[in-house]
């Protein structure tokens, strides 16, 4: 294999196809980023495009100090500083992350909605714990009222929670108590999800809001309407309308794909389309009909985070994740490829021409040229989805004789909800985190860190998100995993109970082996990284780790980030106290004072503070740091060097 693959991925399966492309001749984003270097102004920040006087480029001259005066020199047209040019910027970045995890959200609402008021005959309430949940901390009446009058009023509340003008939004109420007050104290509770993104584009126009730090307040402001707004809705409801995830065993990587079946692919992230194909793929008729044609079957997968949402729900396979995209093409198996919205490259076109494969876009917020167009109505969900279906078993017979698919593939077990792991801990009937709490108390578990985001073609693909959970394993802390993160885990054996005794310390892996769960634990997509959120708070609020998150011994990282949404999660963790660490490049780095503001300032004001480092270890031993910062404020450094595991301590732990 050469050097230049090697660079490309760490995961052989993708090397295998990328060996394909090349005798093909196919052009990946593999090549394409190999051709087109970054722009090294765009990258630290300091582009402004805002409006037709430029776009004015205000680069940080490289290898030499800069003075103070010379700082003040580098203004666009408008005057404009590079500090406000850097803000604008990346503000901007955490208004369309929290635009479309919300614009999801909405559409989950919608949906939920429809079911309730019975438009929707395909949906209906599968988790009516959680319904019955939802609707106590909504104040809504339970009484004799039956689940669709009861998710009615959840619709309703939720839904004017995107419109809504003024108050608070309503999930706020679900941190910390010490955490909404900061959040008071610093001006930044988000009135309505709508309203936050419409007013930080306004002040991101030309001549509104020229200061970084009130830039920065709006930009807060509106990350938290998409962790505690949003992205929160979104799960929830999800949770409520297809099943809140439980750990399901399934399987990971381009192997997961069948020579004799009709493969399709599900690729984007909002769940409710895959819901319906991971329903028909099972359909008698539609199973006969693929075999009309000469196949076995209907093999379904998931790519990228709708992959998350069905093989938690439903233990469908993971073909993979965000760069395997294209790579799954290239196999020759791919009959159809059904994409809705969201990280979803259009080169997929360009290589889907290079084979039968049909790319069906299904959301008309999301067309990709030359595609077909199939839309999925959610009002009539199993019908479209079965036009859907019926059209991809009809270009099976289209397949050319060129098709490899990698014998590769992984086990791995998902689903860890908070509910989930709030049971796992404590049982049935004394469901709780103190056993976590407990372990994390006496030493075992040293900390708790989120591996969550994305795969980004200037870094090796899997390698930073690989490294870096290895290593925080190897030094007794637990990591939950989100997104493309979690599936470059899963790919890697560490999503399998077994892994504990392999990749992690001593005290880390006997808490895993009694507890019986994998050291890696997958909540879900990204949107869901509200679940991280949600089990962040119920370990505060469990007791003897202090009275807010940013007091946990707790860690957040992206290491292989490319998106805007990772933006906004990033500041919604660091602005609900959380130390969070990026990879690969950082677009601030133009304006030192507007950096340190974000690596430094932000932690007098939260509790939590961005940072970046590039190399994946560097970057675990600065959470680790971190961590154990904090078990010193709370006291409990001691615990953690006196653990010596005797009998005694032993037994406690299998009676957890
Ligand atoms: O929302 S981790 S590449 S797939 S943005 Fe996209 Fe990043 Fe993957 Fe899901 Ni999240």
């Amino acid at each position: 294999m050469s050097e230049e693959l090697k660079n490309r991925s760490i995961d052989p399966a993708s090397i295998e196809m990328l060996e394909k492309a090349a005798q093909e001749n196919i052009r990946t984003v593999f090549d394409r980023a190999e051709k087109m270097k970054p722009c090294p102004i765009g990258g630290e920040g300091s582009c402004c495009s805002i409006c037709a006087m430029g776009p004015c480029r205000v680069p940080l001259a490289k290898g030499k100090e800069e003075t103070p005066e010379e700082k003040t020199k580098r203004t666009g047209v408008c005057g404009a500083t590079v500090e406000t040019i850097a803000a604008r910027n990346f503000v901007r970045k955490i208004a369309a992350g929290t635009a479309s995890h919300s614009d999801h959200g909405r559409r989950v609402v919608e949906a939920f909605k429809l079911m309730a008021e019975n438009k929707i005959k395909d949906f209906e309430v599968k988790d009516e714990q959680k319904l019955l949940n939802l609707a106590l901390d909504l104040g809504i009446e339970i009484g004799e009222r039956d689940n669709n009058e009861i998710a009615l009023d959840i619709a309703k509340i939720c839904e004017n929670e995107f419109g809504k003008q003024e108050g608070e939004l309503i999930f706020v109420k679900n941190a910390p108590i010490k955490r909404q007050e900061i959040w008071k104290k610093q001006g930044v509770v988000p009135r309505g999800i709508d309203r936050e993104v419409v007013e930080l584009m306004h002040r991101t126009h030309m001549g509104v809001d020229q200061d970084y730090k009130s830039l920065m307040l709006q930009g807060t402001r509106t990350a938290l309407a998409d962790g505690w707004g949003g992205s929160m809705i979104a799960t929830e409801l999800q949770d409520v309308m297809f099943g809140t995830p439980t750990p399901a065993l399934s399987e990971i990587n381009l192997g997961v794909l069948k020579e004799d079946m009709v493969n399709i692919i599900i690729h984007g992230h909002e769940p409710a389309l895959a819901e319906m194909l991971a329903v028909l793929s099972h359909d008698p008729e539609l199973i006969e009909y693929a075999k009309t044609k000469g196949a076995k079957g209907i093999n379904l997968a998931g790519m990228c985070c709708t992959a998350n949402e069905i093989m938690m729900r439903h233990g469908v396979p993971i073909a993979g994740n965000y760069l395997q995209q294209e790579l799954a093409i290239i196999t020759g198996a791919v009959d159809a490829m059904v994409v809705d919205v969201q990280c979803i490259m259009q080169g997929l076109q360009e290589v889907a021409r290079c084979f039968h494969t049909k790319l069906i876009t299904t959301d008309e917020r999301a067309h990709i040229t030359d595609s077909s167009f199939m839309l999925f109505d959610e009002r009539k969900a199993r019908e479209s989805a079965r036009v859907i279906i019926k059209a991809s078993i009809d270009n099976f017979t289209n397949r050319s004789k060129n098709i490899r698919i990698p014998q590769i593939k992984t086990p791995l077990i998902a689903g860890f909800s908070h509910e989930t792991i709030n049971y796992l801990l404590g049982g049935l009937y004394r469901a709780s985190y103190r056993p976590l709490n407990d372990n994390i108390i006496n030493g075992r578990i040293r900390g708790l860190a989120g591996v969550v985001g994305c795969n980004n073609a200037r870094t090796t693909h899997d390698s930073a998100h690989t490294l870096m959970i290895k290593e925080l394993l190897k030094n007794d802390v637990l990591v939950l995993s989100t997104g493309c993160a979690a599936m470059a885990a899963g790919k890697a054996g560490l999503m399998l109970p077994e892994a504990a005794k392999e990749f992690c310390g001593p005290g880390l892996a006997e808490v895993c082996e009694t507890v019986g769960i994998p050291p890696v634990l997958h909540m879900g997509a990204c949107v869901d990284n509200s679940r991280i959120l949600v089990a962040a708070t119920a370990v505060v609020k469990d007791g003897g780790l202090g009275d807010d998150i940013s007091d946990l011994p707790a860690a957040g990282a992206a290491p292989e980030w490319m998106s805007e949404k990772a933006i906004a999660i990033g500041q919604y963790f660091v602005a609900s106290g959380v130390f969070t660490i990026f990879g690969t490049n950082w677009p601030t780095l133009g304006s030192s004072d507007f950096t340190n503001y974000l690596f430094k300032d932000m932690e007098a004001m939260y509790g939590g503070k961005w940072a970046f480092e590039p190399d994946a270890v560097k970057a675990a031993h600065l959470m680790i740091e971190h961590i154990d910062k904090k078990r010193k404020a709370l006291g409990i450094d001691k615990a953690r060097e006196r653990v010596l595991y005797d009998m005694q301590m032993r037994r406690e732990m299998e009676a957890v």
